[in-house]
């Protein structure tokens, strides 16, 4: 029997790859310990489809499929919990996406940016140590970000970059310039598993995952209790879902500066797959495999166009507002990110048309009552903050909490 550990099984994409991996048949055990709703709780803001508990998902995949998947709750920087963990699920693969996964989360303030370096990057370590001990030849899926690369003036390579220097050539991991503490909390990450994987032959694949837009999978669709969450606030929320919120709601959609910033996107289906893909092809013993997984690049001004128009479409008065960006990037590049690993190994993309835009608006419009205004536009600045700025932002509680206490 196959069995696969997901971290962070109760996120975004956790909880559809844990329905996927059990609806092929394998054993699938979940840890987590639902950090995203406390830093929710945090922000005052929430997903806007009413998500289930954990342990109520559970039930219903269970009630619908006769299938059993196993939760666990804790946190990944507590190293006896990931030992034991692993020691129970003895995972021939590991999907992990147990981290803080918000840049502007991590530029609220130092307390913000120091909670998701050690969390990430403590997590991730504790995670090394334990697979080394108890389960070494299993598989690492660990998603990663296109955001360690930023945005070089050359193409970004998948991972790797030939490099001729003096005369001499080399394959050397290609140059990061990520633009957050959190996406350099993903650098850090990467370079640990390099290591280990050379050091201790480990194998494992880094997912360098563009943004990621949608809310459906085979799996929740297959009942309204299975669904995963859709955030849309300024922190969780990312560039198209945020968009089809603000459609929906008549707020002028809010891009951030000259709107010329160009990203990787991919559909959550295609997410899904990806990282299917991957864990069914592992690398060999001590390999340290690179894939950039996304399916196309839009700009963001390009993302806010396509929802304008298909929102108007529909009835709905939409504007685009170009905001002063609060974020340190360039607003106009070349981006031009080599993406053909996981082609190679079997995706067939699904784009973003029309129809996927008018899905995700009248999916909107349906919970359009839960959404909360006052956390969609930005506050968090990624430039050096005055005293007397202070304080601006909620304090952070990220502390785990008992499942009794679970909410969704
Ligand atoms: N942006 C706007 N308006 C908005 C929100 C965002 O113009 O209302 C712009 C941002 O300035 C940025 C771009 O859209 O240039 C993307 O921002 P985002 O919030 O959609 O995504 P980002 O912060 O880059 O992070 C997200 C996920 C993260 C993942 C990353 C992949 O939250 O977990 O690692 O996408 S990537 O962007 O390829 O690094």
């Amino acid at each position: 029997m196959h069995r696969v550990l997901v971290l962070g099984g109760d996120g975004y994409l956790g909880w559809p790859t844990s329905m996927r991996f059990s609806a092929e048949g394998f054993d699938v055990h979940i840890a987590d310990n639902f950090s995203r709703r406390q830093f929710h709780r945090e922000l005052g803001s929430d997903s806007l489809t009413p998500i289930r508990s954990l342990s109520e998902r559970i039930d219903a995949w269970k009630g619908i499929t006769g299938r059993t998947i196993i939760a666990h709750q804790g946190d990944l920087r507590d190293y006896d919990f990931v030992e034991r963990t692993i020691r129970l699920a003895r995972p021939s693969v590991i999907v992990h996406y147990g981290e803080q996964p918000s840049a502007p989360y991590s530029m609220i303030d130092v307390e913000h940016a120091t909670f998701t370096q050690s969390n990430n990057v403590i997590g991730t370590l504790n995670v090394l140590f334990a697979m080394q001990r108890i389960v070494p030849d299993a598989h690492l899926v660990k998603l990663g970000t296109m955001g360690e690369y930023g945005t070089p003036n050359i193409d970004i390579e998948e991972g790797f970059l030939e490099i001729e220097h003096h005369g001499r050539r080399d394959r050397l991991p290609f140059p990061k310039q990520p633009g957050s503490f959190y996406h350099l909390s993903k650098v850090h990450d990467s370079h640990n598993i390099v290591f280990t994987c050379r050091a201790w032959g480990l194998r494992a694949t880094d997912l360098n995952q563009g943004i990621v837009y949608g809310i459906e999978t085979a799996e929740t669709a297959r009942h309204d209790s299975l669904c995963t969450r859709f955030d849309y606030d300024e922190t969780f929320g990312t560039a198209f879902n945020r968009f089809c919120v603000q459609a929906v709601n008549a707020i002028p959609l809010t891009v951030y500066g000259k709107g010329g910033q160009k990203r990787g996107f991919l559909h959550i289906r295609d997410a899904i797959e990806c990282v299917w893909l991957a864990a069914t092809n592992a690398p060999k013993a001590g390999e340290y495999r690179v894939f950039n997984q996304f399916t196309e690049v839009f700009s963001v001004r390009q993302l806010a166009e396509l929802v304008a128009d298909a929102a108007r479409k529909m009835g709905y008065i939409t504007i685009i507002k170009h905001l002063p960006d609060p974020r340190v990037e360039a607003e106009e590049h070349y981006y031009n990110p080599v993406h053909v690993g996981l082609e190679r190994l079997g995706l067939r993309p699904h784009l973003l048309s029309e129809e996927v835009v008018e899905s995700t608006l009248r999916m909107v419009a349906k919970y359009k009552d839960r959404i909360v205004e006052a956390r969609i536009l930005p506050r968090t600045n990624w430039r050096p903050q005055k005293l007397e700025d202070e304080p601006r932002q909620p304090e952070l509680v990220a502390r785990p909490e008992p499942v009794l206490a679970e909410r969704g």
